[in-house]
């Protein structure tokens, strides 16, 4: 399995409730590397763009008003198979069904404050890396 690279996003309620660090360390005790990192207060207009597939949704407008309620921690990680390993640490999106030990299960508090985000393909890995950071600012590997 080739090196992926995957965005996460720690949301505006984890952020709130100062588990970054306990965040992060999930990540590399599953071997993900955290190859490039902002805080960012995202406006409408970004957060409507990152979620542009949702558009259409009943819960759109919830979403885009909770993202851009507070700062949110964006990072690139870096792993074998790190989409599905990402995923895997965070949870179902809902945390009442998310496995016990996820991310989402420990720190999230309902299905639209879900603690954090991870890109659920390649295709959109691709597309979420490329929407916050320019290939100069992630780490080339070693
Ligand atoms: P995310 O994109 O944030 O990583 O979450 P996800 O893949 O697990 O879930 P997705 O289906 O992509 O939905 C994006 C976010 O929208 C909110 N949502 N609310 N009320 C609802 O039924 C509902 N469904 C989704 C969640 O906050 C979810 O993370
Ligand atoms: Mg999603």
């Amino acid at each position: 399995m080739a090196v992926e690279h995957t965005l996460s996003i720690i949301k505006p309620d984890a952020v709130a409730k100062n588990v970054i660090g306990e965040i992060y360390a999930r990540f590399e005790k599953a071997g993900l590397r955290i190859v490039a990192a902002k805080m960012q207060h995202l406006s409408r207009e970004q957060a409507e763009g990152f979620y542009a597939e949702h558009k259409e949704r009943p819960f759109f407008k919830d979403l885009v008003d909770f993202m851009t309620s507070g700062p949110v921690m964006v990072q690139v990680l870096a792993g074998e198979d790190a989409i599905a390993r990402n995923r895997e640490l965070m949870g179902a999106t809902d945390p009442q069904k998310a496995a016990a030990g996820s991310i989402r299960a420990d720190f999230a508090s309902s299905i639209d404050a879900n603690a954090v985000h991870g890109s659920d393909s390649a295709t959109s890995a691709e597309r979420e890396v490329a929407y916050f950071f320019s290939d100069d600012e992630i780490c080339p590997r070693d």
